[in-house]
């Protein structure tokens, strides 16, 4: 008997352990707009000494932009402290990066009493998130009629078709099912037909080939009466398109908007990025291809510095194994040409290290034998082969959820159409059951790279009297990490300020200092002027190694002043 009252009372300790979450949050749905802001309130309320919560400005629809920071204010000051930017969303449809950002927030928090790893890199690092960029394009996702590729613009009037009227035919849910899908109406020369084994699928026809339907895009009428459907929606303004760096007008770029800044968001979010010269990574997450995307995102901003380069390697192929399938890419090279991205922008303005995180792999949902996609190679229509294999992922593992059926319908301009095909939570957006394990191995990328910036130790290498009342003076900082406390472009373009090692003592008189370039051949930079200021940074998994030769005698401070690693000081009696 008095083995069992334990037992259970081990169960009830398990279960009460279990349940000691300060905030349950449950990954297996996708969080609406209110849900989103009443999280991030709740973990500010949870852990008010460890978070902030401030809107950085309102959308073009009026919506808060929220921004949580986490800093442990007992462990030093937040400009003190190297930070790691992460936003999600900026393309509005692109839904899932808020959750991992969501996950991010939580997972640091809600682990920092029982994890050892996250305890000392809260107190050690800051994190700005920031869930949703688009907040209007994300909400629109959820609060009106939608589909998987609406929402990606900020809400900006823009003349797609150059007819002098802004916006004047956007889709419309004709079926009223609250979904904005596409359209088909049979026509024997439209160059689709229907797949032999499923008739859900349209499958191109070949040269010489009667076919069945022709595809009419997306729901809805021709508003203006010009012959054409849907072609001047809602923007377009690509936020990702609207940065100050290289930034190109709409006609070279689409999307660029009508200046660099001219989103609410990206300016709120610009000014806020000025003010924190401690942020020395950044991801933004976006939602289609498994990638992590560096630049250059075009031959404008030239090639990236072969030191910088070897950084991003580093953390590009670790990351390769933190998320099985994702690839390290480069943008121009890899993907295609953009102009006044945001990645770029704090690359070569910013001077910040970081990536972009694509989530959705398609990859992920079936699995396919070794050797398979090779023998898909050979398929001429690759893409109803794909197509038709996702119907076997939406009938096998979701149960026929992701797919309207077509279905009838009386068009008021086309007459007989039939509606349907992939619903709006799908194509790019992780079925529900998977988001956890997405968020999670995203949030770890995060977790790895804010490991990875800078942190320096500094320490005294040596002292020697050199006799006439001179000494020479060595220290040595050192940074285990990936992340320099300069990048290379930082350094060539002089974005940001360099570190700055300091020698002073009460009548102490600094003679000569400078970088010691080899400390075996003892060849040392002296300085020109003011030789107790160096100004230099600490390298990618390496040393910084500075010398001074003063007179004096009495209490000396050595300081390492530095933006994107925590400052040091150090302190020697001669
Ligand atoms: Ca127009
Ligand atoms: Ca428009
Ligand atoms: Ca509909
Ligand atoms: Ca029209
Ligand atoms: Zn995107």
């Amino acid at each position: 008997m008095k083995k069992r009252i334990g037992w259970a009372a081990a169960v009830l300790l398990c279960l009460a352990t279990a349940a000691t979450a300060r905030v349950n949050l449950n990954f297996n749905h996708y969080f609406d707009r209110d849900e989103v802001v009443a999280t991030l309130k709740q973990l500010n309320q949870e852990y008010s000494g460890m978070t902030k919560l401030r809107s950085l400005g309102k959308s073009e629809e009026g919506r808060d932009i929220w921004l949580l920071t986490i800093h442990n204010p007992k462990t030093g000051e937040e400009l003190d402290k190297p930070a790691v930017y992460v936003d999600g969303a900026i393309h509005g449809n692109e839904i899932q990066a808020t959750e991992v950002c969501l996950y991010l927030a939580w997972y640091l928090l809600d682990k920092y009493d029982s994890v050892d790893m996250i305890r000392e890199l809260v107190d050690t690092r800051v994190f700005y998130i920031v869930p949703t960029v688009n907040v209007d394009g994300r909400a629109r996702f959820f609060e009106r009629a939608s589909g998987y590729n609406i929402g990606r613009t900020a809400v900006v009037p823009f003349d797609d078709d150059n007819d002098g009227l802004v916006d004047e035919d956007d889709y419309e849910d004709l079926d009223g099912d609250g979904e904005i899908l596409q359209m088909r109406i049979r026509d024997p020369f439209g160059g689709w037909k229907t797949h032999p084994k499923d008739d859900r699928v349209m499958v191109r026809t070949q040269p010489g080939e009667i076919g069945e339907w022709r595809l009419l895009g997306l729901e809805g009428i021709d508003n203006d009466g010009d012959g054409r459907l849907n072609e001047d929606p809602v923007g377009y303004l690509d936020m990702n398109r609207n940065w100050g760096y290289q930034w190109q007008p709409y006609y070279v770029q689409s999307g660029a908007g009508e200046y660099p800044f001219s989103a609410k968001a990206t300016r709120a979010i610009s000014e806020f990025i000025v003010s924190r010269p401690n942020i020395c990574f950044h991801w933004a997450f976006h939602n289609y291809g498994g990638l992590f995307v560096r630049g250059p995102g075009s031959k404008l901003s030239g090639l990236y510095s072969p030191g910088d380069v070897q950084v991003y390697n580093y953390l590009g192929e670790e990351g390769e194994k933190i998320i099985p399938g994702y690839k390290h890419v480069v943008g121009m090279e890899d993907m295609y040409t953009t102009y006044g991205d945001f990645g770029e922008w704090m690359y070569c303005s910013m001077g910040t290290f970081g990536f972009i995180g694509e989530l959705f792999r398609s990859e992920e949902l079936r699995y396919r034998k070794p050797g398979q996609d090779e023998e898909r190679k050979a398929v001429m229509d690759l893409q109803s082969t794909a197509d038709y294999e996702l119907q076997q992922f939406n009938d096998n593992l979701a149960h026929g959820t992701l797919f309207k059926p077509w279905t009838d319908f009386d068009h008021p301009q086309l007459g007989r159409i039939q509606i349907g095909g992939w619903r709006t939570f799908t194509t790019r957006m992780h079925p529900p059951f998977m988001i956890q394990e997405m968020a999670h191995r995203n949030a770890a990328m995060v977790i790895f790279t804010a490991r990875h910036t800078p942190e320096v130790k500094l320490e005294l290498l040596d002292t020697k009297d050199l006799g006439q009342g001179l000494t020479r003076i060595r220290v040595r900082a050192v940074n285990m990490n990936a992340l320099p406390t300069l990048s290379g472009r930082a350094l060539r373009d002089r974005l940001a300020r360099q570190d700055i090692f300091s020698i002073e003592g009460k009548g102490l008189e600094t003679v000569s200092g400078g970088v010691v370039q080899d400390v075996v051949m003892d060849r040392v930079d002296y300085v020109k002027h003011r030789p107790h200021m160096i100004f230099t940074h600490v390298p990618s998994f390496g040393k910084r190694d500075i010398q001074w030769i003063v007179r004096g005698t009495g209490k000396v401070t050595v300081t390492f002043d530095c933006q994107k690693a925590s400052n040091r000081t150090l302190s020697l009696e001669l």
